[in-house]
């Protein structure tokens, strides 16, 4: 038996880029062979090009103790001026950095002047308060400026921010204040969500309570942004209001420049066991790749386009995609902090038609929900602003590619399905939207600059065709530097498996297909073996979601007496068929779906039709819940799901 992974849809539509896209497009075929001739040649030219340096660096890569890596070593530069100050000194300050669009319908529109200004104050106030170089903050925020602005303070002084996503708990928050030793922690008295305030700072302080350790010890200022307007509790000396502590600051700051190593924050990853990793990035090299990708992968015009990336601030593409890479090529983005259905299914088409939206990032479980909606939704909206799509978060199934473009796009716009990770910092594989000929339902092709593989359990290069693990084969520069207190971890996480060959292995299974070309094919967790096949849980529910009355699907393997495991499906099916078709009849329809779309081997064993799926708050299905499930084992740990909930309703519709 291999232990390759079985390769089971074929998905042959191509969508080559339109020749006036292609005209225009920032991303040309000559950048992958500048990388080609010359890698750290190539980065180095990146780096010089998008970012202005204090003091230019003459090293590039310096891997000579890996896995832990130095890019642009001898540089200086200011993270917050190259996002802030350098567009206002180039005549830019007028144009608009951020389109702010509260949940409520509120908006601010924030110039790179103001915001410079805003970061300045906020720099001021922060080191008044005793932070400085080094020195953690904690930042528990709702999707709002703010948010932005208290990270790029931090940028701006050299202190390194670890973001906790709002939705997370009092425990979460304290486990990461906690594990980082942060000195402050900013956040505000609630957010809105649905339609009504969701409180934040009550948590903060239960984080903080007494308890003779850790965050309570650290701790020593909590700044609140004023934003629900809830009455809170206060602790006289430790809690100052946000807006009066800027209103005392002078708005003059000099940017301080940092070595291109200094560490620019920690992000928390759950991972599957254990207690959360703090994931280290430092700022020369990430930014520099931010920048990058912003600029070719999703082609941004900083003069024409209006970006908008939907992830929270809490996630790594929070970070990426809304605060570092646009703000650095001083881009126009759309910040919206509420959700997609409040005050009306059509929310999200309702700002893109609203502002202009030129290109939209967001994740396949966005784009499968508005499925399950229908496309009478969105096309209620005129999306005709609209010129680029992105997806990133999972696989995105070729189905779902084909209706984002259909009716999202019109038709007519290419999508870069964009893989990467929190460890990444950005982009690693995409197509090159202009240049890239687009298959539905693959990241494609390695980024300029990005060499990664897919290779067996042996480190061994798989053959077109065939599946196995996505490796990236040598460093680049906005990789995590490590984590957080913990190198040992670092080192047995990502680079123990292949430690012979030096691969940094991601968790997840791909397949090369004819071209050489990459498919993701989800986390190798996931992978079941069903009669000695190996099969990717990936391929399997894009066959489901093919079918017209699917929206969404997640395939486990199940214990199995006869098979070892057996392909065990759980099915969102489309509001207009719930109505018109019986369970039992659907159920049936679709296994002989799977069977004749990808072969009997696949054909679910059970097919179980839900109203949810778990996921986690950025939207990622937790399979393993749904194992639990498909054996008949108690649901193990939910603490992480957006919705802890929703496994007693899937658990009560499969009995
Ligand atoms: C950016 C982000 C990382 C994991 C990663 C994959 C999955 C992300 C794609 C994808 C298939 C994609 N960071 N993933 N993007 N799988 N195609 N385009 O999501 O750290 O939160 O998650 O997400 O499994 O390892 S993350």
């Amino acid at each position: 038996m291999s232990n390759t992974i079985d390769h089971l849809l074929d998905e042959d539509r191509r969508f080559p880029p339109s020749a006036d896209f292609a005209a225009n497009a920032n991303g040309t075929a000559e950048l992958y062979e500048r990388a080609k001739a010359d890698r750290e040649g190539f980065w180095a030219d990146q780096a010089r090009e998008l970012l202005h340096w204090h003091t230019p660096f003459t090293q590039v890569l310096d891997w000579s103790n890996p896995p832990f890596a130095k890019w642009f070593d001898d540089g200086e530069l200011s993270v917050a001026y190259n996002c802030l100050d350098r567009h206002v000194e180039a005549g830019n300050g007028d144009r608009v950095a951020i389109l702010f669009e509260g949940e409520p319908g509120d908006e601010r529109r924030i110039t790179y002047a103001e915001l410079t200004t805003e970061v300045k104050k906020a720099a001021n106030a922060l080191q008044s308060l005793g932070i400085g170089h080094g020195d953690r903050v904690a930042i528990y925020l709702p999707m709002i400026p703010e948010a932005a602005i208290a990270m790029l303070a931090c940028a701006r002084i050299g202190a390194i921010h670890s973001v906790v996503f709002g939705g997370f708990s009092a425990d979460s928050l304290r486990s990461r204040v906690d594990d980082a030793a942060a000195r402050l922690v900013v956040t505000a008295d609630g957010g809105y969500r649905k339609g009504k305030v969701s409180p934040l700072k009550p948590a903060v302080d239960q984080a903080l309570a007494d308890r003779g350790t850790g965050a309570q010890e650290t701790v020593e200022h909590v700044l609140v942004v004023r934003r629900g307007g809830n009455d809170i509790e206060w602790t006289e000396g430790r809690d100052l209001w946000w807006h009066e502590a800027l209103d005392a600051a002078s708005d003059e700051h000099e940017a301080t420049p940092f070595p291109a190593e200094n560490p620019l924050y920690i992000l928390y990853t759950s991972g599957t066991t254990g207690k959360p990793k703090g994931v280290v990035h430092s700022s020369g090299g990430y930014l520099t790749q931010a920048a990058f990708t912003n600029k070719y992968s999703l082609d941004i015009h900083p003069e024409s386009d209006v970006f908008w990336c939907t992830a929270d601030i809490g996630w790594v593409t929070g970070h990426t995609y809304v605060v570092y890479g646009p703000l650095a090529l001083g881009a126009t983005q759309v910040m919206y902090e509420g959700t997609p259905e409040t005050p009306h299914p059509g929310r999200w088409w309702e700002i893109i038609q609203k502002y202009g939206v030129t290109i939209l990032y967001t994740a396949p479980t966005a784009i499968r929900s508005f499925m399950k909606q229908g496309r009478q939704i969105p096309q209620q909206f005129d999306l005709s602003s609209l010129r680029l799509l992105g997806s990133v978060g999972e696989p995105i199934n070729p189905e779902a590619w084909i209706w984002y473009r259909d009716v999202i796009g019109s038709g007519r716009t290419p999508i870069v399905d964009t893989w990467w990770q929190t460890e990444t910092g950005a982009t690693m594989v995409a197509p090159m939207p202009g240049v890239t000929d687009a298959k539905p339902g693959s990241a494609q092709v390695p980024l300029p600059g990005i060499l990664v593989d897919v290779v067996d359990e042996q480190g061994a290069t798989v053959d077109n065709g065939n599946g196995g693990l996505l490796v990236v084969t040598a460093p680049w520069p906005s990789m995590l530097r490590g984590v957080w207190g913990d190198p040992e971890r670092f080192k047995e996480t990502y680079w123990a498996k292949f430690a012979a060959q030096g691969y940094y292995f991601a968790g997840d299974g791909a397949r090369k297909d004819e071209d050489g070309e990459i498919w993701l094919l989800g986390r190798v967790d996931d992978v079941m073996n069903v009669s000695g096949h190996r099969l990717s849980t990936t391929e399997i529910e894009s066959a489901l979601v093919a079918h017209e009355s699917v929206a969404e699907a997640a395939v486990v393997g199940a214990t199995d007496e006869t098979t070892g495991k057996a392909v065990v499906a759980f099915v969102i099916v489309k509001e207009s068929y719930l109505a018109a078709h019986s369970p039992e009849g659907l159920a049936g329809d679709l296994r002989g779906w799977v069977s004749g779309q990808i072969g009997p081997i696949a054909r679910p064993r059970d097919i179980y039709i839900v109203s949810e799926l778990p996921k986690t708050r950025s939207g990622k299905i937790m399979r393993r819940l749904l194992r639990d499930v498909a054996d008949g084992h108690e649901v193990g740990d939910t603490t992480t799901l957006a919705d802890t909930a929703v496994m007693s309703v899937i658990s009560a519709q499969v009995k």
